[in-house]
């Protein structure tokens, strides 16, 4: 439950709220940022496609004013430029080879511990849930940060739809498989599908969100259409994309990233600045739209809304 006397901590003078990333000048911003040259990629909003999709109505969606950012929106062709998206490569430059990314049909499935499972087409479910408008910090692993206005609606309510048993302890979110429409996926290096998951009471917090849109349309190809997760207090790598499959399941999920290098990427991933990683500092964080270095914060700063959920549980292992 929502205790509304806690602190927001990241509630922040209006300000800095205003939807930027709708007026900034592409050009000079990039320049700015000293990556003109590697970013003139893709102009976003303008993939093919775009205009056709039959749930652009649904943006701009209400905003919710009470998940703000207090560094500033992260421009939006900074960020459709810079993506981690492995089903499409391993740098950041995938926005251009991610428009193959085929999203209609996209049957999702519910499934495990469910009382009925069931497949619905995303542009069905999607308009079951009203949507709304957060803006939230994101934090990756490798230690940059970026700030973003997703649209969706809360994984809560998922959950209350998908009907889970009450054995369900965990939810498995699973991306698609389909090495024709994703090269990557050919790379033998990594056991596809990626696969993420949480726990029942993350699912249930408020900040849990199942994001459909960016920057007040439907979500682009290197976000993760049409659906995909945002977890703020925990690294990137759990916020899946593109999610196909979602399970109820009592059994704790191994991510793709645990699955590979356990050593280094857990289940928990709750951001820590105290506690590196094995093969660097988690200290700071580079902001992808300013270019500074900024202290990173415990739980990305989102402490009052997540922290108890992790009282009494093995510290040494919730921060990795
Ligand atoms: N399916 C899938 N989801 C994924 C990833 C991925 O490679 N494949 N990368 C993760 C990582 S490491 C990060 S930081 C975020 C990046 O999201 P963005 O490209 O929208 O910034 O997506 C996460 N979700
Ligand atoms: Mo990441």
């Amino acid at each position: 439950m929502v205790n509304v006397h806690r602190r927001r901590s990241w509630e922040i003078a209006e300000s800095f709220a205003t939807p930027e990333y709708a007026f900034l000048n592409r050009r000079a911003l990039l320049a700015a940022m000293g990556i003109g040259a590697m970013a003139a990629a893709v102009a976003p909003g303008r993939a093919r496609g775009a205009e056709a999709d039959p749930t652009a109505d649904l943006y701009p969606a209400r905003k919710n004013d009470a998940y703000g950012v207090d560094n500033g929106i992260t421009p939006e062709n900074i960020n459709a430029n810079y993506n981690n998206f492995y089903e499409y490569g391993t740098d950041k430059y995938i926005a251009t080879a991610a428009q193959s990314l085929v999203v209609r049909p996209w049957p999702i499935e519910i499934g495990g511990l469910v009382e009925k499972p069931l497949t619905i087409e995303f542009d069905e479910l999607v308009r079951r849930f009203p949507l709304e408008t957060r803006l939230y910090r994101h934090r990756c692993v490798e230690a940059w940060s970026m700030t973003i206005p997703w649209s969706g609606f809360p994984l809560a309510s998922l959950v209350e739809f998908a009907r889970p048993l009450s054995d369900a302890k965990f939810i498995r979110f699973e991306t698609f498989l389909d090495p024709s429409m994703a090269p990557g996926q050919n790379s033998f290096l990594y056991p596809w599908p990626y696969v993420e998951g949480v726990t029942m009471a993350e699912a249930a917090n408020e900040l849990a969100f199942l994001v459909t849109g960016a920057y007040d349309k439907p979500l682009l190809k290197q976000f993760g259409a049409p659906i995909r997760l945002a977890l703020p207090w925990k690294y990137g790598f759990k916020s899946i994309k593109s999610i196909r499959r979602i399970d109820f399941v009592a059994e704790r999920p191994v991510g793709l990233w645990e699955a590979i290098q356990p050593s280094e990427y857990g289940f928990w991933a709750n951001v820590n600045p105290d506690v590196p990683h094995p093969r660097w500092s988690q200290a700071r964080e580079r902001v992808l739209h300013t270019g500074e270095t900024i202290p990173t914060r415990i739980f990305n700063g989102y402490g009052a809304q997540v922290a108890h959920l992790y009282e009494g549980l093995d510290p040494s292992s919730l921060f990795m």
